[in-house]
């Protein structure tokens, strides 16, 4: 059967599921043409003469690879001037970024981190581009648009997204009514929908975390991961499995297609920080893909998507994927809440 493309798609959402404004499908299709300009230079590898790294180091301060940078400026360049932005917001950026003057202003605010997973880049490891769409404050019109016009909880999403940068190039995209996917046919330059209404076991043998940490997690999630090292001889009574590609994307990715459960949780390295990986431009979006999957996404105690954000680049503990899996862990994190 013929496939649809993402303009197809994204007509008939409009047109069928009235879930679609204009101005978002017209987004979309500009961070999906981004993507693919992205995805090309990511595909050049050292022919391209943007891996390694920059002087620069970023908000978060984490060193900035030429491609982050890079990829930053090409959703920049391909966002300002479409008239339906107000304002723009990345992982590479200390502020907000409001549209110029020269350009009409819009309604809607795009959030991104641009390059996820960089680390991997220089090992040819599948890394991702991340973007969440909320609307801009109604009262926010005739104004210049501020940080705190972005601090809206993850229930606010309009849209979220990611490009997966692998073997194949996929984007996975919600507008809340469900959770597709699009794999990039190199030869016409079309995203052709391959994953329809994709949905996530409930159940899972499958855990991805960064288990050298281990010594630094909090005890529910030691409990959790004991017992799922325990195997068929203890509590869960059936052997587990691990996959940690340290690129949430990819990670994410994997989860969405055959299930399991990702946790990036608190850990006491820095006891200070809620977690590694930040809301506003990873665990929201994500958080929308993967509920509207049928899967669910907690900080361990409550929905990530219902957090108020306080920070625009604030960081949370992260806990994904496959719904039994995901509120057993958070029922353990509730049970020594209560008892504390
Ligand atoms: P660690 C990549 O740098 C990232 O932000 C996520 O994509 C990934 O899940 C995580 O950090 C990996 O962190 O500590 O395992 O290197």
């Amino acid at each position: 059967m013929k496939l649809k493309t993402l303009t197809q798609f994204l007509i008939e959402q409009q047109r069928l599921e009235n879930a679609l404004p204009a101005d978002v499908r017209l987004l979309i299709e500009v961070v999906a043409r981004a993507c693919k300009t992205i995805g090309h230079h990511v595909g050049k590898g050292a022919l391209g003469n943007v891996l390694g790294n920059l002087e620069s180091s970023n908000v978060q301060g984490e060193v900035q690879k030429k491609l982050d940078v890079l990829s930053n400026e090409i959703l920049l360049e391909a966002n300002e001037w479409g008239g339906n932005l107000a304002a723009m917001a990345s992982e590479e950026m200390d502020s907000v970024y409001p549209i110029p003057h020269a350009y009409p202003r819009g309604g809607y605010l795009l959030l991104f981190d641009p390059l996820d997973g960089s680390s991997n880049i220089d090992v040819n490891v599948s890394i991702g581009t991340i973007f969440s769409v909320l609307r801009a404050p109604t009262d926010s019109a005739g104004r210049d648009i501020t940080e705190a016009d972005f601090l809206q909880p993850g229930t606010a999403q309009v849209a979220a997204g990611y490009a997966v940068y692998g073997p194949q190039t996929v984007l996975v995209l919600t507008v809340g009514t469900g959770t597709f996917g699009f794999t990039l046919d190199r030869e016409t330059g079309s995203w052709m929908l391959t994953h329809e209404n994709i949905q996530i076991p409930a159940d899972t043998s499958e855990f991805a975390i960064n288990a050298s940490n281990l010594r630094h997690w909090a005890p529910p999630v030691r409990r959790y991961i004991d017992e799922c090292l325990a195997g068929k001889a203890g509590e869960r009574e059936r052997n587990f499995n691990m996959r940690w590609i340290a690129s949430m994307v990819a990670d994410v990715h994997r989860i969405l297609c055959r299930g399991g459960i990702f946790l990036y949780p608190w850990d006491a390295r820095e006891p200070e920080r809620p977690g590694k990986l930040r809301l506003m431009y990873e665990a929201n979006p994500m958080a929308f893909l993967v509920e509207q999957a049928g899967g669910a996404a907690t900080n361990g105690l409550g929905r990530i998507l219902e957090i108020q954000p306080g920070q625009l680049h604030e960081r949370v503990s992260v806990i994904l994927g496959s719904r039994n899996e995901v509120e057993r862990v958070t029922r353990y994190h509730h049970e020594v809440d209560t008892q504390a």
